[in-house]
């Protein structure tokens, strides 16, 4: 089912129905875990349809990638098995001499891949702060084939003019890529903007129960989902069909808890901004956001990541380690609250003189605001701060 059946629904219409239909031999309401390696085949060299072997095709992963296109506004969607491995099945499109320009302020992991495996293979990089444009024009080269942002990015929440990059982008011959993992499609929808690629860590708001790693990647124009979908094929890095099926029941709900996220992320935001503990707070919903304006001229909402900065280690060690409804660990979008310190834990691997100079400081401490009671969250966050 292509996403065009859909155009008409809304989008929590989409997420519950897009690429679903009711199994053809039971009526089974629910997509079937299609957990097999093979199928086999009645001649040789004619499988069934296309399904000749499991890394190749899979129906619950395709049922998957449909409802991604159809709530991306895209044409079509490639399911990886993580976020890492779809954003470099869009670098590896790219051959060796050709350039890529970068927001810097990526998720510590993604700068660690563009960095420190393929710029060996001779793809190069250049690292810029992508929410001045300027920036990024200046840092695009003949041989740029791709401009890759965040926005909002992880995890000093800098927001990136979609529409703007992509017309940059476009004018000098190359694709914008824009990792949503962030915002959600809920929240943000880069394809509408003019960008090619948007790419999830779906590990986070997409499958939002904190249960599977996986990567997905919506485009535009099905030829690019052919060429993702070969680099997949000859590479590997493939979701299993137990993953797809929990990232599509996951999605069922994804309007309802972005609803509560971005509610209760405004709501922390508010409080922490007026707690005289913390020095700032990085938030786009916020009037004191150095993009707000652009952010709701492009953000149908801000969801619950939230980064404020306490000035010192200690005090980020105080703050993460004694709460009792955020939990200190990495990751980010699921339904329970989380805290980090990403200067020790998710960005560890940016060299130090990079995340100083970005003000990626020891004592900026993020949260990933979730769904549970918002007064509970507060009272947490109160007392902590208050001693
Ligand atoms: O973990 P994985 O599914 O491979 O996704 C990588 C990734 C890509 N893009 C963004 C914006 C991300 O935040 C991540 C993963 N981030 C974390 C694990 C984290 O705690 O920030």
């Amino acid at each position: 089912m292509s996403r065009h059946d859909h155009d008409a629904a809304g989008f929590g219409t989409r997420a519950i129905h897009a690429g679903v239909a009711p199994e053809p031999v039971t009526g089974a309401i629910m997509t079937p875990i299609f957990q097999t390696s093979t199928y086999v085949q009645p001649a040789v060299g004619h499988p069934h349809g296309h399904y000749d072997y499991g890394r190749t095709a899979n129906p619950t992963r395709e049922a998957l990638e449909a409802n991604m296109a159809a709530l991306e506004s895209g044409a079509g969607a490639v399911a990886f098995a993580s976020g890492l491995a779809a954003i470099e099945a869009i670098v590896k499109r790219l051959s060796a001499g050709d350039h890529v320009v970068t927001e810097e302020n990526t998720y510590g992991g993604t700068t660690r891949m563009f960095s420190r495996v393929l710029a060996r293979l001779g793809i190069g990089f250049s690292y810029v702060d992508a929410s001045d444009v300027e920036a990024v024009r200046a840092a695009v080269r003949p041989e740029t084939q791709l401009i890759h942002i965040e926005t909002p990015t992880n995890p000093l929440m800098r927001i990136s003019d979609v529409g703007a990059l992509a017309a940059l982008a476009h004018d000098a011959g190359a694709l914008l890529s824009v990792d949503n993992t962030f915002a959600s499609p809920y929240n943000q929808r880069p394809l509408e903007l003019g960008a090619d690629f948007v790419v999830h860590s779906s590990t986070k708001y997409v499958n939002g129960h904190s249960d599977v790693i996986g990567g997905i990647v919506a485009v535009g124009d099905l030829e690019l989902a052919e060429e993702l979908s070969f680099l997949r094929k000859s590479t590997g890095a493939v979701p299993g069909p137990m993953d797809c099926f929990l990232t599509l029941r996951g999605i069922k709900t994804l309007h309802v808890r972005m609803r509560q996220h971005n509610a209760n992320g405004m709501a922390v935001a508010r409080f922490l901004e007026a707690h005289p503990a913390v020095d700032r707070v990085l938030y786009p919903g916020l009037p004191s956001h150095p993009q707000h304006e652009l952010a709701c001229r492009q953000m149908d909402g801000f969801t619950g990541m939230v980064s404020v900065d306490v000035g010192t280690i200690e005090r980020a060690r105080a703050l993460t380690e004694h709460c009792r409804w955020f939990a200190l660990a990495e990751s980010l979008g699921g339904v329970e609250s989380l805290i980090s310190v990403p200067a020790l834990m998710t960005h560890a691997s940016v060299p130090e003189e990079r995340r100083e100079a970005m003000g990626l400081t020891p004592g900026l401490v993020r949260l990933s605001v979730g769904i549970e009671d918002e007064a509970d969250l507060i009272e947490d966050l109160a007392r902590v701060l208050d001693r």
